[in-house]
Order: structure tokens, then sequence, then C-alpha cells
């Protein structure tokens, strides 16, 4: 029997109604619905957040990644209203005005210099539909509530564009699949300027309750479910907020936008180390990566050795293991020499390129004036050894040997990927910092980033009896004194405990 990735509508019948959106929250939404438009809605469409376990700033790298849907989540009431109009409003009002698109006109322009609540809207209508070859749309009214905290690393933004994207395509009568829909969400955000990669919009669809998704975007998007090991206490895992507001679109030139630049240019620079063709690379459409440049270069390997080695494996753990232990000797190789960091004369040099040539593979201008040097080494050896932990912990999880202390062997290599984020990719900052620290002082396991940084969510993993214990430590000694102000219903949306959650839904 052939596996077709099935659509979210089919699997929204056997979510029951409530289990994964607070009941009360939903019965709020549906009667603001009806009070601003006067109708009942025709359905909900919901997305939730993600929170990446292990697996940072690698998916536009092109490796693996390993995180798990959380209960917060989008809702979008929806109902078809016949005209050419769509009428947006937001149950917090306050901070987010409503807004009137016509289906075909402003709706499609999007100024990513504003930072405007409704952008990631049109960035998920404008996505859908030109993916469809359409111009217009059906005209819908709707209503927003967002529970995932803004700018928190937790991918409110993924789950705002992906329940739009749910809400857009069942008005039109559409019901992709999964992947497909996942696809065309990750491409939405960069309307907005952002380069992301796939993760957080995979993992808001294809999130499975009670399960991490192990999620590999290279040759195809494939999300394959990893149940995570059943221990006495259980693993839980607690997601604590910095509060430092880390906005991927205001500060992309300088933070993740640059992050993606160095890995870019260390792949192609990588490539021409191992003789491998410089594909046209860098087009944001179809960048070459670091994955893809492991994958020419083992593929090329093997026809020289004539070992045509058997590819089918080539997802086998060891396979990936050993390749990427190859490739950061070859890293070492390729880019050792430059510990301090790349001018953009060296860059060119390196690259055999003239500088017109650099800039039309990378429009780098915008990050020549933020930064003289580019540590394209570190941002390297982070890409290839991350990737090699998310494969560790995946291979760790589906060992079911009794005797394996998983909390000691997930939680290193978590702090591993905390220490590789700071000191290579250099995307933690203070207060990321020190709530690791408080959070392993009072019994986690692991503690890390997660997101893309420079502020938004650390995670923990913690034994279940010992959530309390952890939580209480962090309201103490980080939030009580740096954020006394917070009432205890901010506090729980700030650090609160999670397990893996179901994926993207309708609720009729
Ligand atoms: P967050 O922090 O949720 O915005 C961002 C990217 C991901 C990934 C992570 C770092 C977007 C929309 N998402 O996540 O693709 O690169 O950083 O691992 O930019
Ligand atoms: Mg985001």
């Amino acid at each position: 029997m052939v596996y077709t990735v099935p659509t979210v509508s089919e699997l929204s019948n056997i979510y029951s109604l409530g289990v994964d959106v607070q009941t009360q929250r939903y019965a709020r939404l549906t009667s603001a619905f009806c009070h601003i438009y006067g109708n009942k809605p025709d359905f909900v469409a919901r997305a939730p957040g993600r929170v990446n376990i292990i697996g940072e700033h690698i998916d536009y790298c092109g490796f693996p990644v390993f995180p798990m849907a959380i209960a917060l989540d989008t809702l979008i009431a929806v109902r078809a209203n016949g005209i050419d109009r769509i009428h947006l409003a937001n149950v917090n009002n306050e901070k987010y005005p409503a807004r009137k698109f016509s289906t075909s006109g402003d709706i499609f322009k999007i100024d990513p210099t504003v930072h405007e609540w409704s952008n990631y809207f049109k960035c998920g209508y404008r996505s859908l539909l030109e993916h469809l070859g359409r111009r217009k749309g059906m005209g819908f009214d709707a209503l927003l509530d967002g529970a995932v905290p803004a700018g928190g690393g937790l991918s409110s933004s993924a789950a705002f564009v992906c329940a739009t994207q749910l809400a857009v395509q069942r008005v039109n009568g559409i019901d992709l699949p999964q992947t497909e829909l996942a696809l065309v969400a990750t491409g939405a955000e960069r309307y907005v300027g952002v380069n992301s990669g796939g993760m957080d919009q995979t993992a808001s669809i294809m999130g499975c309750r009670g399960s991490a998704l192990f999620i590999e975007f290279n040759p195809v998007l494939k999300a394959t479910t990893v149940k995570l090991p059943k221990t006495d206490p259980a693993l839980a895992f607690i997601i604590a907020n910095t509060l430092v507001v880390s906005d991927k679109a205001v500060t992309a030139p300088v933070c993740y936008n640059l992050r993606v630049f160095e890995t870019r240019i260390g792949a192609l620079i990588l490539a021409k180390h191992l003789g491998i063709s410089n594909r046209p690379a860098c087009r944001d459409v179809d960048p070459l990566t670091f994955k893809i440049v492991m994958d020419e270069y083992f593929s090329k390997k093997s026809c020289c050795d004539g070992g045509g080695g058997d590819d089918s494996k080539a997802d086998s753990v060891e396979i990936w293991i050993n390749r990427l232990g190859v490739m950061l000797e070859k890293v070492q190789e390729a880019f050792g020499t430059h510990s301090e960091g790349y001018t953009r004369e060296e860059m060119v040099l390196a690259l055999d390129m003239t500088p017109e040539e650099l800039s039309d593979v990378v429009h780098e201008d915008q990050f020549l004036v933020h930064a003289d040097r580019f540590k394209l080494f570190q941002r390297a050896q982070h890409a290839f050894s991350e990737a090699m932990r998310v494969v560790q912990f995946r291979q760790i999880c589906e060992s079911d040997n009794t005797d394996t202390d998983y909390f000691q062997v997930l939680g290193d290599l978590m702090n591993q990927s905390q220490n590789s984020c700071r000191n290579l990719f250099e995307c933690s900052c203070t207060e990321l910092d020190e709530l690791c620290y408080i959070a392993r002082q009072a019994g986690a396991f692991g503690s890390r980033l997660t997101g893309a940084g420079w502020g938004g969510c650390t995670v923990h993993l913690v034994p279940a009896n010992k959530i309390d214990n952890v939580k209480n430590v962090l309201l103490r000694e980080y939030y009580s004194k740096r954020f006394p102000e917070l009432s205890a219903t901010q506090l729980a949306s700030t650090v609160f405990a999670t397990v893996p959650g179901s994926g993207a839904c309708y609720y009729v």
C-alpha cells in the first residue's frame, strides 16, 4: 500500500473537540465571532506552536531537526461571506485592531518594513493562493485568537501562518496533503523578510500527540514520529521564556538572516574545498546547503571508490553519524585557518569570485554594514555537530534497552547543543544562559535555548516528579527578581511544562 500523506481534514476527524483546544476558549471565540459578525463560524482552524527539543539553526542547512508541537496554539474562527472581502479581527482587539482586505488586491501587498500584525495573515493567504495559481480567493470573515507568545521562539509566527492557510484552503474548497501545506507555509514567512527554514511550519502542521518529530528537509520534506522513551518517572519538558523578545523580522540583518548568510557562504567554500561543482548557489528558493554538499561529496566518493554504497541505507543512523563525522574533519581542513573569521575580501578570495558575483549570489550588502568578520568556521562546526546530536538523540529515543539512563544521555546532548549555540553559533544571550544555569542547578538534566535564540525561550528536560521543583526555583531565582510585576496568569504561559501535542486541525 502506497503511503499517502494525509490531509489535515482527514486527521481532524480523529480529534475530539476540546482535546487540544480548551473548550472555554473555543466557546469564547465562537461567541465573540457571533457578536462581531452576526453569524456562527463555519469552522475553526487550529495550528499549534512548537518547541524544538534539539537541532537549532540547522533546518535551513538542510539537516534534520527534532521539535514537538505544544498545546499553545492559534485559533481562527471562519465563515465564508460570499463577497470579495476579507474581514480579519483579533480577540485582543486593543493590541491588534481589525483589518479589511479585498480578496485580490492589497492583501497581496506585504511591506516587511512595517511590523503590522496582519502581515502574517497576508503571508499565509498570498503563499497559498500563489501556490494554487490563483490571484483571487473566496471572501470570508475571520476572528483570530493567538495563544503562542510572540517572539518567544515557540513559533507564534508559524502557528499564525499555518492557521491562516488552513482557513484559506478550506474556504476555497482545497485540502492539501500536510507536507505540501508545510512547504507552502515555509515559503510564506519570506514575504516578511525572514529566510526561515521549514521546522516550525512542519512541526505545527504534522505534530503528533505523544511523539516528537524527526523532520528531514532534503531531498524531500519528511516527518517521522519518534515516541519519547518510556521512563519512570516520565520524561517531561519545561519551557521557560526569557521574556527578552527576539522579533526576527526586526533583527534579521544582524541576527537570524546573517547566520543564514554565513551558513550559505560556508556551504559554497566547503563545496569548493571538496571539489564539488558550484551549483548556482544561494538562490533563496534552492540554496546550496551543508546537507547537499555532504550528499554530493559522498555520492562522488562512492562512485570514485566504485563502492556504489547502498544509498538506500543512507538514512540509517550509522551512515548519518559516519558521514557527519567525516564532514567535521573536512570543515576543520576547509576553514581551520580562519578561526578569527573571514573578511569580505577573504570570502571573495576563498570563493574565487568577484565581489559583484558574491553580491549577486547572496545579496550580502545588508550584512556588510553590520559585520566585518564572518565566523564561517564556527557556524559550520555548529551545524554539523548539531546535526550529529539530532541523529544521536533520535537513536537513543528509539533504542529500547532498559539500562539506558535516558535523562543523562539525552540531557547531555541538550547541554552540548546549548554550548554550541552559545559559543559557536553565538545566538544565545545572558538571560538564556542564566535560565539554563538555574534550571540545571534545580535538577534539569538538559537545558538549552529553543528557536532562533537571542532571547525567546529555553527548554529543559526534567523528570515529571521534579516539574514543580524546577519551576519554583526558576520563579524564585529568575522571574521574581527580573519581572516581579508578572501576574500568576502571565507566569502560567511564561514557564510551563509541556508534552508532545497534536498538530494543526479543524474543529467544526
Ligand atoms: P523561531 O525562533 O520559532 O522563529 C526560527 C526559524 C526556524 C529555525 C529556528 C532556529 C522562522 C519562522 N523560524 O524559529 O526555521 O531556523 O529559528 O532553529 O524563522
Ligand atoms: Mg517564528
